[in-house]
């Protein structure tokens, strides 16, 4: 019974440790070791090579090693017919509201203002909004988007949130398809995108979707948070938005080009927040465990969960 890991950006060693404890009576091999094509049950993959499933024959189940899947499923040769599983996790869900919450809240308190005038010894009480006259547009309301949001209500913020299919959900006004987004977009004060990576979501956070924001908003301007994925955003965009205004500031978690390259004017952008694909740190030994449940489960005839559909994209 084999098992291919390929874990690019985290210390592999540490996940094969955590899944061979796990799981003592399988064969680990890690992609790196393989020379020939080979023959295995189930892979376990972030970030995998181009070859990889060039190589691979015979695969039962293919687990991402995130929520994400457009790491797999844009290889080439990515085998559409094997059931591929992806995260979902009560922590890693947690972290993430944490994160939009945090950053919400760091606008709503105006904390880059007050950190000016402390710099300045300035003692200066502006106005403050309150959280309900700020508006909150969530991008995506899957397992994620969808906590974010109800979290955000409960910190009494006034929060939208758009998806593909209609959803009707406590406290949150809802948004669906093309139209659904400049409606909700017209009413947004910080746009936070929880989206996954899909055809249809390339490149939709530029120039002419943050045009669409209002800037009269209680915060004096819209504000971006983006947390899904990079190649969502184009970059040059969010700095022309940011340079005449129609941006007011953005938080950005992901990137067109990861790390982000130190040529990148973002980092040194004045209103621009960057955090290094951090936002929902996964715990290793949860996906870990989750990862031999499911073999397990599905070894027992039961069926795997959260299993992605591959027409949908995620
Ligand atoms: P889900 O699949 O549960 O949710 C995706 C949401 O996006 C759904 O509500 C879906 O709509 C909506 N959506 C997808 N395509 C469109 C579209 N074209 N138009 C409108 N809405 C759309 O994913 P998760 O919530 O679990 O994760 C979201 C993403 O977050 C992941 O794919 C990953 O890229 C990113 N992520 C980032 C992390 C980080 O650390 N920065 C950590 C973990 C995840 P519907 O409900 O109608 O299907
Ligand atoms: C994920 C991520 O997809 O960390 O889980 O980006």
């Amino acid at each position: 019974m084999t098992i291919i890991l390929h874990v690019h950006d985290w210390d592999e060693l540490d996940w094969l440790k955590n899944l061979s404890g796990l799981m003592p009576d399988r064969n680990f091999l890690s992609y790196s070791q393989i020379e020939n094509d080979i023959q295995a049950d189930y892979a376990i993959l972030w970030k995998p090579p181009t070859q990889l499933f060039e190589k691979i024959d015979g695969l039962k189940a293919i687990f991402s090693l995130g929520a994400g899947v457009d790491h797999i499923v844009n290889v080439a040769g990515f085998p559409k017919d094997v059931p591929l599983v992806r995260v979902v996790d009560k922590d890693l869900t947690n972290r993430m509201s944490e994160y939009v919450v945090f950053h919400c809240l760091r606008y709503l308190r105006q904390y880059s203002l007050l950190n000016q005038q402390q710099t300045n010894k300035i003692w200066h009480k502006g106005y403050q909004p309150s959280a309900n006259e700020v508006r909150v547009g969530v991008l995506g309301l899957g397992e994620l988007g969808l906590d974010a949001a109800q979290k955000l209500s409960v910190m009494g913020f006034n929060v939208l949130g758009w998806s593909r299919s209609e959803k009707l959900i406590d406290g949150v006004k809802c948004f669906h398809g093309p139209d659904g987004l400049d409606t909700m977009l017209a009413q947004t004060d910080i746009l936070v995108s929880l989206l996954p990576l899909t055809p249809q979501t390339d490149g939709l956070l530029d120039y002419e979707l943050f045009a669409k924001l209002p800037t009269n908003g209680a915060l004096g301007g819209p504000y971006l948070i983006n947390v899904g994925r990079g190649q969502s955003q184009r970059e040059a965009g969010i700095l022309k938005a940011l340079d005449d205004g129609t941006l007011a500031g953005a938080t950005l978690d992901v990137f067109e080009v990861e790390p982000l390259p130190t040529t990148s004017k973002l980092w040194t952008h004045p209103n621009v927040t960057i955090t290094p694909h951090n936002g929902a740190d996964s715990s290793p030994r949860a996906i870990c465990q989750n990862i031999a449940d499911q073999i397990a489960r599905f070894e027992a005839g039961l069926l795997l969960e959260n299993v992605v559909s591959i027409d949908r994209g995620y």
